[in-house]
């Protein structure tokens, strides 16, 4: 054996390999005599053990077949053949771009030359020559299958019928190849044959880009992070009563009085490049212009808000600055259908969310405009009445909502509320239009009786899914607010057949959130990853075994978070990634 495999850099000091012992990677000093046998633990992690092809996360769904054959590839010389649909060719260019990047980013030293050749060639079942775009119809599932030519190259076929689907196969692929830093080789495991599709169909994240603002950047690395998962919906509560980001061309006056700084609004340009590289990725960025509730910076001069900056905040609203729009004010419908129809016209969503939580009748009561208004219409100042008036916005905005967006009839999410409690949700909340978005704790008596109603839903249950505060005490836990801290495994073991008894057909996916008024860019990462992940493999696969059984395997995958520009936080001393127990 050539000595020089290991030896590591300017020094001549022998490292550790791997080698698969019992169905274990084990470490080993490398000699002489055994160096030829020992690979990276990633590379070991293969091949070796129970849990097939270890390194894919989330874990596929359907058929695994793997012959444990590496074989060396040449990174530099792979072959593409994309599907002749010009009006994908920009996002299969940039996935090819992306693919690359993501071999590029595991790389130590210099990485010698040679290696096989890979081709790697996508079919799709279907030639329409449209722009895809994700719905709860998207087909994302794929086929992978890697082979052996005769001149021994390797071939590794992707079949799905769709863009999203042919694109998590290639994220499949990508960490099917992995770098070993032994011999500094890009190692991919060839004769592999891989089926899979997702178990739940709307998988996402939500950040709250108003309470702190986060860079265009930021969003970036965070969609590229979803896409190495496969989560495929980003939801972007992008206003809230602290400040306004997004720009109006029809109102510019909300951006410019409401954001924190003219450099803190996100430009009609820059989202229409966060959609873009959202599409390139398989992720929806679904908008939420939160209303009437959660609405003030900005505001003060279109006369539309109640309650504004009343005080004491806690008797008018959740968090100051305090404010709600005023149903009865007829100006303010005309203002909400120009910003949705820029809304509509940058994200072209196929699920809008219209927010609709912590609506606090106090502060409807506390306007005499709004009581006379009610009181000259016979109705009491009383809650029945005041979801009434709630019911009456709700049913004028999306009335806004449909004369902008040319008859598609946009599906609509709506936070749970007391709107969407007995009698109300009835009387106010058509079932095949509202998905309703739980964000209650996951043995909430409010979920079930939106389920028997027949409501589809997205489950964001605090006591699992809040990753900036959340824990069943975060109600009035006051010095002690952020505690306990959500660990990955009770997110993994988050399991939404349970939360939904029996309604498991109406439950769309989860979404993990990202309330920013304790987090900005600075540390998002970690408070992001690899909770995130744990909580895509429990939609993607809803794997039956709980997470001590997921351990080793997300260990290994938060390195490959790392590498990829994602900081995301540790879970265990390196140790234990090392020696798998
Ligand atoms: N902002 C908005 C928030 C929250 C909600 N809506 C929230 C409430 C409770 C907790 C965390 C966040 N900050 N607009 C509720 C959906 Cl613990």
């Amino acid at each position: 054996p050539n000595f020089d495999l290991f030896v590591r850099g300017e020094e001549s000091n022998a490292v550790y390999g791997y080698q698969c012992q019992e169905s274990r990677c084990v470490k080993i000093e490398l000699t002489e005599s055994n160096v030829e046998y020992a690979i990276s633990l990633p590379v070991c992690r293969l091949l070796c053990g129970e849990a097939k092809v270890a390194t894919v996360w989330p874990k596929p769904t359907g058929i695994v077949h793997t012959e444990n054959f590496l074989q060396h590839i040449d990174v530099n010389i792979i072959a593409f053949e994309f599907p002749k649909l010009t009006k994908q060719q920009t996002l299969w260019e940039a996935s090819k771009s992306r693919f690359l990047q993501q071999l590029k980013s595991q790389e130590i030293g210099t990485v010698k030359a040679g290696g096989a050749k890979l081709t790697v060639i996508i079919e799709l079942g279907t030639d329409i020559d449209e722009l895809p775009r994700i719905t709860l119809d998207t087909d994302e599932s794929y086929k992978l299958l890697i082979a052996l030519t005769k001149d021994n190259d390797s071939i590794a076929r992707i079949h799905s019928n769709t863009y999203f689907g042919a694109r998590h196969g290639l994220e499949t692929l990508s960490q099917l190849i992995v770098y070993d830093d032994i011999r500094r080789e890009h190692q991919l495991l060839t004769k592999v044959e891989i089926e899979d599709a997702p178990v739940y169909k709307w998988r996402g994240i939500l950040l709250d880009t108003s309470r702190h603002f986060y860079s265009v950047d930021a969003i970036k690395r965070t969609l590229d992070a979803l896409a190495m998962v496969k989560l495929n919906t980003f939801h972007w509560h992008i206003t809230d009563s602290q400040s306004f980001p997004l720009e109006v061309k029809s109102h510019p006056e909300l951006h410019k009085l409401g954001a924190y700084s003219p450099n803190k609004v996100y430009t009609h340009e820059q989202i229409a490049e966060i959609v873009q590289y959202g599409l390139v990725r398989g992720v929806r960025v679904m908008p939420e212009f939160d209303a009437p509730a959660h609405v003030s910076e900005g505001w003060p001069h279109k006369g539309v808000i109640a309650c504004a900056n009343y005080q004491p905040w806690r008797s008018y609203c959740g968090e100051p600055p305090c404010g709600q729009f005023d149903p009865t004010a007829e100006q303010l419908y005309p203002i909400l259908e120009d910003i949705y129809r820029e809304i509509f016209h940058l994200f072209s969503p196929d699920v809008f969310h219209m927010g609709g939580d912590e609506v606090l009748s106090k502060c409807w009561n506390a306007s005499e405009g709004i009581r006379n208004w009610m009181l000259l219409k016979g109705w009491n100042l009383e809650e029945d009445d005041f979801h009434r008036l709630w019911g009456y916005f709700q049913e004028k905005a999306l009335e806004r909502v449909d004369s902008i967006s040319n008859g598609s009839k946009p599906l609509i999410t709506l936070w749970t509320s007391s709107l969407t409690k007995e009698p109300y949700i009835d009387e106010y909340l058509d079932k095949s239009r509202y998905i309703i978005q739980i964000w209650t704790r996951g043995t909430s008596s409010d979920i079930l009786p939106i389920l028997k109603r027949g409501y589809r839903v997205i489950i964001s249950n605090n006591d699992a899914l809040y990753f900036d505060c959340g824990g069943p005490s975060w109600v009035g836990s006051g010095n002690n607010w952020c505690s306990p801290y959500i660990g990955w495994q009770k997110v993994y073991d988050n399991n939404l057949d349970l939360i939904a008894e029996g309604y498991k057909s109406q439950v769309l996916g989860a979404e993990a959130a990202i309330w920013s008024e304790q987090i900005d860019e600075y540390t998002l990462d970690y408070r992001l990853w690899p909770r995130s992940s744990a909580l895509a493999e429990r939609l993607w696969s809803n794997p039956a075994e709980g997470w001590r059984n997921a351990e080793s395997r997300i260990l290994l995958h938060r390195e490959r978070l790392v590498a990829n520009g994602i900081h995301a936080e540790a879970l265990q001393p390196e140790w234990c990634l090392q020696n798998e127990n």
